[in-house]
């Protein structure tokens, strides 16, 4: 088969392998076809978290013959046991005799035992037939299941000073109804976003998706004293997601009265331990990987863009920045917490956000 025809179906593979957007998150996007005589004859991607994984779904809409057919797989198939059986072993069972995939499969529980697997059973595999474009796919994936955390995107929404507040008390507007738009189709793409309990005080946000279709994605308040009030509007501003509050286990101790008030209003409190009453944040991100967060959008504040940033946690920035100035407000970044990101973006695009404009960069 030609590099161009391998290429055509593993596009295939790709396209489907979208269709299964959040649904599958923490989980890869993964798409398959199989090919029989130059044509697809069966095609199938994942289609949410714990369902049936692509290789698994393109088999079972076929009922013809399988000797003679190739199935271009846009990820390695599996050989653990997770929430379904192992998949390499059952392919390698059929009389399928080639297999293409994209991309070798970054988690540890499999990382290159598929492909051995299914060499060993006398199957012909080329691997990395659009490979780059599968690993772009699943950066998200990537990045979350080997450094056991979710992905991190930081929204910065800035003056052109640097500051994120204008000085004066109470919820400042820093960029306009464009970029608003920008951010609420971005919550549509994240598990959940993440704020300081002092931006919850100061800006009392909803952190809901508005003016567009799409899910809200969870909340998480770092608020390592537990000082979050129970009528915060971001706890009732939505049914179908759950508000995580990270607190010490000090502060669980000390304000037990506080908890239970939350807890009755909804919210999940979990204690992490940083020691000497202060948030871990490697240890929280840990935790929000186990609780089935894969990705996650950071909203604020500066003291939290800080943590981030000094923690070297940042695999995706956009700093919308607006075409005024406000030298007594709040600079984005408290001093010296960049010094840890000074590193080249892989990625950088600047674009235009109506009066505003959006620098978005990624980091590898
Ligand atoms: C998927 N969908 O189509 C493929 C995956 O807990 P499980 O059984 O769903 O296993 C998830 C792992 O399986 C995932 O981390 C990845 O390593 C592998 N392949 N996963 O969710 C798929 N092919
Ligand atoms: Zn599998």
């Amino acid at each position: 088969m030609s590099k161009a025809t391998d290429e055509k179906f593993m596009t295939a593979a790709l396209d489907l392998a979208v269709q299964g957007g959040r649904a599958v998150s923490p989980n890869p996007m993964v798409g398959a076809v199989l090919v029989r005589g130059g044509r697809i004859v069966a095609r199938g991607y994942h289609r949410y978290f714990g369902g049936a994984h692509a290789e698994v779904e393109c088999l079972s809409r076929y009922r013809g013959d399988l000797k003679g057919t190739t199935m271009y797989v846009t990820m390695e198939p599996c050989t653990h046991y997770g929430k379904t059986p192992p998949c390499a072993p059952m392919l390698a069972s059929t009389p399928i005799g080639r297999f293409v995939i994209g991309m070798a499969d970054p988690n540890p529980l499999v990382a290159g035992r598929g492909i051995t697997l299914l060499r060993k059973a006398g199957k012909r595999v080329d691997l990395g037939v659009l490979g780059d474009e599968a690993e772009d796919l699943n950066r998200r994936f990537v990045r979350a299941v080997t450094q056991h955390r979710p992905y991190v995107h930081l929204k910065v929404a800035q003056t052109l000073d640097g500051r994120i507040t204008k000085g004066g008390a109470g919820r400042d507007m820093i960029t306009g109804p464009e970029v608003r738009r920008v951010v609420h189709a971005m919550r549509t793409d994240f598990d959940a976003v993440l704020v300081g309990a002092n931006t919850v005080r100061v800006d009392d946000p909803r952190l809901t998706v508005r003016g567009m279709q799409g899910d809200d994605p969870h909340v998480v308040v770092l608020d390592g004293r537990l000082t979050l009030a129970e009528d915060a509007r971001l706890i009732r501003a939505s049914k179908k997601r759950t508000v995580y509050v990270i607190v010490t286990p000090e502060a669980l101790r000390k304000r037990r009265t506080r908890a239970v008030a939350l807890a009755r209003a909804g919210v999940q409190v979990l204690a992490v331990d940083g020691g000497k009453g202060r948030l871990d944040l490697r240890a929280v991100l840990g935790v929000l990987y186990d609780e089935g967060i894969g990705s996650l959008l950071v909203e604020g504040g500066a003291d939290v863009f800080g943590q981030f940033a000094a923690g070297g946690l940042i695999d995706e920035m956009s700093i919308f920045v607006a075409p005024v100035l406000a030298p007594r407000g709040a600079p984005a970044f408290p001093t010296g917490s960049l010094a840890a990101l000074v590193r080249e973006a892989s990625y950088m695009h600047t674009h235009d956000a109506g009066r505003d404009i959006w620098i978005h960069a990624m980091f590898d």
